[in-house]
């Protein structure tokens, strides 16, 4: 009953604010078009909070099933960010350490309590097997398409990833929707898919090719994220590269505040870029997100509610993800844990009725 309920409200809500907008891919599973659903309906009512890696390790903790939002407000983040770097290499864990039966079990419980999980890949360079930052190349997107010398390995990679998005199965055998935000940061130079390593026509069938390799494996439990990195100009850059409207479900981008004296230049980023995309979901009929932000070791004691909220309260983005909180890098947290200088204004922060964590989205 419940569940029908919530169903009708979602149905409401979609007509209430004038959305006839449905998830990108036609075969999308009924949890995705519900999950899509769900995205929707929060927008305009406030932003969902989330937390990379929230629940698997935190700062100077490294046990399954804690949480440094939770241990700091008393609620879960309601959007949950993973990582799958290493997948790709059918290893047991990921470039971080979590081990993925342990992500696919928290992906699991985190749909169950009614939250969102939304993965990220730091995939491997195939062309010169180092890591994702490996930009030595310019070759590596073009060796992974079709013709190229590392089609076949990339497509070994490709099946791992669907071989995990098939095993997203709840009690019920029914598919689990996942939010997969692959190839993002790339107007940036610092991953082997970024700006100055390939053409926009390869980075276009780069995603091209990723997702009709995975839909061709039978996956559509996906909402896909599109997101580039901060401090582009307006909307013709940030769609430079934009694999098109029949792909993509949430459009963002990522930006942090590096020091404390940078925190104009990041509100005037963070402004800049939701007034360049917020028009763009709009016309394009998509979602905005802000996909990743953050202000590393938060040395501000009222960032939460002097520096972020002002700047992103008013814009209706579906979620905001904040970076991990490193259990074995003591300065790389974005989230405060209980007795970090801005854990009291993370309070205050979370009692605002538009900052959505999990109890405000059951
Ligand atoms: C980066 C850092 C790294 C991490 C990577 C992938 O921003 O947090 O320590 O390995 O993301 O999660």
């Amino acid at each position: 009953m419940k569940k029908i309920l919530f169903f009708i409200f979602c149905i409401l809500s979609f007509m209430l604010q004038g959305y006839s907008q449905k998830p990108a891919d036609s075969k999308a599973t009924k949890e995705v078009i519900q999950l899509y659903a769900k995205m929707l309906s929060t927008v305009g009512r406030g932003i969902m909070i989330g937390h990379q890696d929230d629940f698997v390790y935190g700062h100077s903790w490294n046990i399954k099933g804690v949480s440094d939002v939770k241990q700091t407000v008393g609620d879960y983040p309601a959007v949950y960010g993973w990582e799958l770097g290493g997948l790709e290499l059918d290893g047991p864990s990921s470039l971080d350490g979590v081990a993925f039966n342990n992500i696919r079990d928290g992906i699991k419980w985190v749909n169950y309590q009614g939250g969102i999980n939304t993965i990220s890949w730091h995939c491997n360079n195939p062309l010169t097997e180092k890591n994702a930052w490996d930009v030595s190349s310019k070759l590596v997107v073009k060796s992974v398409l079709p013709g190229g010398e590392k089609n076949a390995l990339f497509l070994k990679m490709l099946d791992h990833l669907a071989d995990f998005f098939l095993s997203l199965k709840d009690e019920k055998g029914k598919s689990v929707p996942v939010v997969f935000r692959p190839w993002h940061e790339h107007t940036g130079s610092w991953f082997w898919w970024g700006q100055n390593l390939c053409t926009p026509q390869e980075y276009i069938s780069l995603w091209k090719y990723t997702v009709n390799h995975l839909k061709q494996r039978g996956v559509h439990n996906i909402i896909y994220a599109y997101s580039s990195s901060g401090g582009f100009n307006n909307a013709m850059e940030y769609l430079e590269r934009y694999p098109g409207d029949e792909i993509v479900d949430l459009l963002g981008f990522d930006e942090y505040q590096n020091g404390i004296a940078g925190k104009e230049t990041y509100q005037k980023s963070i402004t800049k870029g939701l007034n360049i995309i917020v028009p763009v979901t709009k016309e394009h009929s998509k979602i905005a997100i802000l996909a990743e932000t953050g202000f590393e070791s938060i040395p501000d004691p009222k960032w939460w509610t002097e520096t972020l909220w002002p700047v992103i309260k008013d814009y209706p983005i579906s979620y905001v993800l904040f970076w991990r909180n490193a259990h074995d890098k003591p300065t790389h947290f974005y989230v405060p844990f209980p007795g970090q200088l801005s854990a009291e204004n993370f309070k205050e922060f979370e009692k605002d009725s538009r900052t959505l964590f999990l109890k405000d989205i059951k």
